[in-house]
């Protein structure tokens, strides 16, 4: 049975899409995101269709839940808010398997799915999944968690969230050759150049604190700062603006072509990041959403500014 997975590109999805591949072996693995998988979903061919960590978005969730609902066996892991265009039961009817939780990471939803089926050892990357992704704080990652050296997995689990924001692994296929070594069972750190490529990246996040720290503007309850040359750091950018200048929100703004990219970090989950992001993008005609406690938008420019004014509004 031909297999494809399509998982995120971030820490989370890449552990998970690696878990889902250590049960499929002989499977393809391709990245999405929320506001392409729709388009992608039309060119897959594959009589198993595994997604994992991608969020659908208000706009395009009525069709791809229609699309999923034409596939042979779709199974579908995933942590981010359902939009009010659908309904949990329209996901749940479509698929053959729905596993959604709002509290917990991708990777240790496919995780536990699966468990049974895969090396017991493939929970460390449960577990880096979940720390990439600010979600370890449940009963399941705190109890495994206690089974291994926790300082050893904090390692390998720094070595993919801060080894992947180099360019050197930036590309789809670098991600595909870190996937692929995790469902091996071997480390991130048994990946040559990534190590390394961490140590770079971490350098480069403190000296961008620096900078932000001298950078950042304030509107109301936010701070921000728009266009780093460092584009690879966006959600610490966005939270380092919010810590520099003592805000509720941060704000990252990266000016593309036709749109503006926005990152959002909160400093604690009391925002619900997700809902402004959401609501504040759908005021100027863009599209946004995410966890209560990070997000992003991609908004019209020219738009910047009344953005923030919603947001400052919602707050
Ligand atoms: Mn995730």
């Amino acid at each position: 049975m031909k297999t494809v997975i399509l998982c995120h590109a971030d820490c989370d999805g890449m552990c998970a899409g690696a878990i889902a591949l250590a049960k499929y072996p002989d499977a393809d693995v391709f990245f999405t995101k929320p506001v392409s998988i729709l388009h992608d979903l039309q060119y897959v061919d594959a009589e198993r269709i595994v997604i994992t960590d991608i969020a659908l978005t208000r706009k395009d969730a009525p069709s791809i839940v229609k699309l999923l609902g034409k596939q042979k066996e779709v199974l579908y892991f995933d942590h981010h808010t359902i939009p009010r265009t659908i309904k949990k039961s329209d996901i749940e009817k479509s698929v053959k398997r729905y596993d959604h939780d709002l509290d917990a990471s991708s990777s240790e939803l496919i995780y536990r799915h699966f468990q049974k089926e895969i090396p017991r050892e493939r929970v460390w990357i449960a577990i880096y999944g979940a720390i990439g992704d600010y979600s370890d704080d449940t009963e399941f990652v705190k109890e495994r968690i206690l089974n291994w050296d926790r300082r050893a997995l904090f390692f390998e689990v720094s070595t993919i969230v801060l080894g992947i924001k180099n360019e050197q692994f930036e590309s789809y296929d670098a991600k595909r050759r870190i996937v692929k070594t995790l469902a091996k069972g071997e480390n991130p750190s048994d990946i040559t150049g990534l190590v390394r490529s961490a140590k770079i990246a971490v350098n480069r996040e403190f000296d961008l604190y620096e900078i932000i720290k001298k950078k950042a503007k304030t509107y109301g309850n936010i701070a921000y700062i728009k266009d780093l040359p460092s584009f690879g750091f966006r959600g610490p950018s966005a939270l380092f603006a919010a810590t520099a200048r003592n805000k509720p929100l941060g704000i990252y703004a990266h000016t593309r072509d036709r749109y503006v990219d926005v990152t959002m970090r909160a400093r604690s989950k009391d925002l619900g990041l997700n809902e402004l992001a959401e609501d504040a993008a759908d005021a100027v005609k863009g599209a946004g959403g995410g966890h209560s406690e990070a997000a992003g938008a991609k908004i019209p420019v020219g738009t910047f500014r009344t953005f923030l004014q919603k947001l400052d509004r919602m707050i």
